[in-house]
């Protein structure tokens, strides 16, 4: 084993890994950014060391400053977690050829390959496993496409050969948008992946998204550990995951299960990685007591050769350490237990706590400090996190601090003790989604288990979010929608020897007078660039790349953390409310950034290729 390793990541998933580390008498290194420190995976690591500015890009992904961090540690591994470097070949390559530190995670070999979408259908498609009907190799004229709906029918999905996630996929519905939505695909593709080829696959409309955990050593041994149903989703970023699959047979399940495991056999893959797959749904079936079969139809997707954020669902569910045994299989160790071995007991769902507000089109905070912060225990409830009480959001990375996981012995004692640590799971000073998490366990659908990927984009009622927010939210002043005048604040009193709960609405105004904690509304929390007398930008999301906004007037701010793809406009143009003035990928989407109002372009202080901080200002118009 091991006797030190460095874990090339932050929050909840680099403590996660640093306590399997703790479980196996392992050190632990630490790296941060400058925005990180004072986080939790800085005070947990046995040391720790500075790696660069905020910006992800100068920090948790400068491959060298890490690499040099570990050989000044004397780290014999390095460990990704998921996100950053995780699933870049060229820096386990890196890592592989740095004398003395071991790479904790597949081959490099294995991870380009199986990054290339067309070589993974090839692979998988050799080793029996149903992959969607399509092409593997590139497609470059819109006739291709054409041919292919002919034949096969439309949707069609046109996927990036670099894709994944939900990056680079465009769906043609029709002849007539071949031509576009094949140049689209291709430019994501060589935008985001260098590699412009494309390929295509029938296009499911309602799919479940199923995947299978996989773990394996360098001796051959390939274990599954079972699956995981990531159907609940929301603009491809899962919020819920849960396992076993509520809506699968067994003989559905062994089914799949042994497809990932052959699939994984056949690459030689090895260390921990986790098979998609889609299901075809059938949208007759009510609930549990009619479940998906063996007859049902199921594709491969793609491998994600990491351990994935999701992965306590199947350690729940097992009492299988995955991350342990990343460890042991990195540092040549064979796995002890047979496939027979891996049984599935109860049921296992896990919370995304994220620092959004989901009545708000799930707006990331733009800051705050965790007042409260007070989570819940007992039977069956796991929380893997890396903040506490006092600490400072820090919104320089994805908006997820932390996870909630719940076991029980089926689904149904699972979900009550679910409602059961959600409502005792206390955090005020920043918005989470616990409250839609909460809605989501009244929800029929979501309790029926017949939701699919489709469900919380096209089919949810989402004023009901804002029901969620209202009846489970907890005083927050510092995102919320914008314009609200008061600000609500929870108290207990105690009345003749009795103890009552009460919300007390104060104006904002008193509030701010008062200096009291818990900024008002009033686009408080989102940076308005040059409104304030212009100046660098950025200040919510801790400063990018430093931004020079000297033009005054309205602005036009990213939402959200991205990279510019587009930038449609220049100084002088005339715009009119509706015009597409950016186009920002963020959220591994394309976003169309539009003018709310028309005007005069004064400023642009963006370009094409340029990552953005939340509040930076991208237009300037007069
Ligand atoms: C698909 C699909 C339907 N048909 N491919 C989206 C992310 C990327 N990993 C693959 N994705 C999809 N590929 C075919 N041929 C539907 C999706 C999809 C999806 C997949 C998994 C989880 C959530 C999803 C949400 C929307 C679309």
């Amino acid at each position: 084993m091991f006797d030190k390793v460095l874990v090339a990541n932050r929050g909840e998933i680099a403590v996660r890994v640093m306590r399997a580390c703790e479980d196996l008498g392992v050190g632990t290194v630490a790296v941060y950014s400058e925005a990180d420190k004072h986080s939790g995976h800085v005070r947990f690591a046995d040391e720790a060391y500075n790696v660069g500015p905020a910006r992800a890009a100068d920090s948790y992904l400068d491959q060298e400053a890490i690499v040099e961090a570990a050989k000044k540690a004397d780290a014999d591994a390095i460990h990704p977690g998921y996100g950053f470097l995780a699933e870049n070949a060229s820096f386990a390559e890196r890592v592989e050829n740095t004398e003395g530190v071991a790479w904790v995670g597949p081959a490099s070999e294995s991870m380009e390959q199986l990054g290339e979408k067309t070589h993974a259908r090839k692979t998988m498609r050799e080793a029996d496993v149903p992959i969607v009907p399509g092409t593997t190799d590139p497609v470059e004229d819109p006739a291709e496409v054409e041919e292919f709906g002919e034949e096969y029918g439309y949707p069609i999905a046109i996927k990036a050969e670099g894709g994944g996630g939900g990056r680079g996929m465009k769906v043609v519905r029709g002849p007539d948008e071949a031509d576009e939505k094949l140049e689209t695909a291709m430019r994501e593709g060589e935008a985001y992946f260098d590699n412009d080829n494309v390929y295509m696959e029938r296009y499911l409309e309602n799919p479940r998204h199923i995947e299978v955990q996989i773990i394996a050593d360098h001796h051959g041994n390939v274990r599954h550990i079972g699956e995981r149903d990531c159907s609940l989703q929301r603009r491809y970023q899962k919020v819920i995951e849960e396992g076993p699959s509520p809506a699968l047979s067994d003989e559905l399940r062994a089914e799949i299960t042994e497809a990932a495991r052959r699939g994984a056999d056949e690459a030689g893959y090895y260390n921990a990685g986790t098979f998609e797959f889609l299901v075809e749904e059938d949208e007759d079936r009510d609930g549990p007591e009619e479940l998906l079969g063996p007859d049902a139809d199921f594709y491969f997707l793609e491998v994600n050769t990491r351990i994935q954020v999701e992965h306590c669902v199947s350690e729940e569910l097992t009492g299988i350490d995955l991350v342990k045994w990343q460890l042991r299989v990195a540092a040549d160790e064979e796995i002890t237990f047979d496939q027979d071995d891996v049984e599935l007991e109860g049921h296992a769902i896990e919370y995304r706590i994220n620092a959004e507000n989901a009545a708000d089109d799930f707006a990331p905070a733009s800051g705050g400090e965790l007042e409260t912060y007070d989570t819940p225990g007992g039977i069956g409830v796991r929380l893997d996190d890396a903040s506490r009480q006092g600490d400072d959001l820090v919104t320089d990375y994805d908006s997820m601090i932390a996870k909630l996981i719940v076991h029980g012995s089926d689904r149904e004692e699972c979900i009550a003790r679910s409602r059961r640590a959600l409502a005792e799971y206390r955090i005020e000073g920043i918005p989470t989604i616990i409250p839609f998490h909460r809605l989501m366990l009244e929800d029929e659908a979501f309790l029926n288990g017949t939701h699919t990927t489709k469900y919380l984009d096209e089919h949810i009622d989402r004023s009901r979010f804002e029901e969620a927010q209202e009846q489970w939210g907890t005083g927050d002043a510092a995102t919320g929608s914008g314009d609200e005048e008061t600000v609500e604040r929870e108290f207990t009193v105690e009345v003749n020897g009795k103890r009552f709960q009460v919300n007390l609405e104060e104006s904002a105004d008193a509030l701010a007078a008062a200096g009291a904690q818990g900024r008002p509304g009033g686009g408080g929390g989102r940076p308005s660039g040059s409104g304030g007398g212009g100046g660098g930008g950025g200040s919510g999301g801790g400063g990018g790349g430093g931004q020079q906004v000297t033009a005054e007037g309205e602005t036009i701010n990213a939402e959200m953390q991205g990279t510019v793809l587009e930038v449609n406009v220049g100084e002088g143009d005339e715009v009119e409310s509706g015009d597409v003035v950016v186009v920002l990928e963020a959220m591994k989407m394309e976003n169309d950034i539009v003018a709310e109002f028309g005007g005069t372009v004064k400023q642009v202080p963006i370009e094409e290729g340029q990552s953005v901080n939340q509040g930076d200002v991208l237009v300037v118009l007069d």
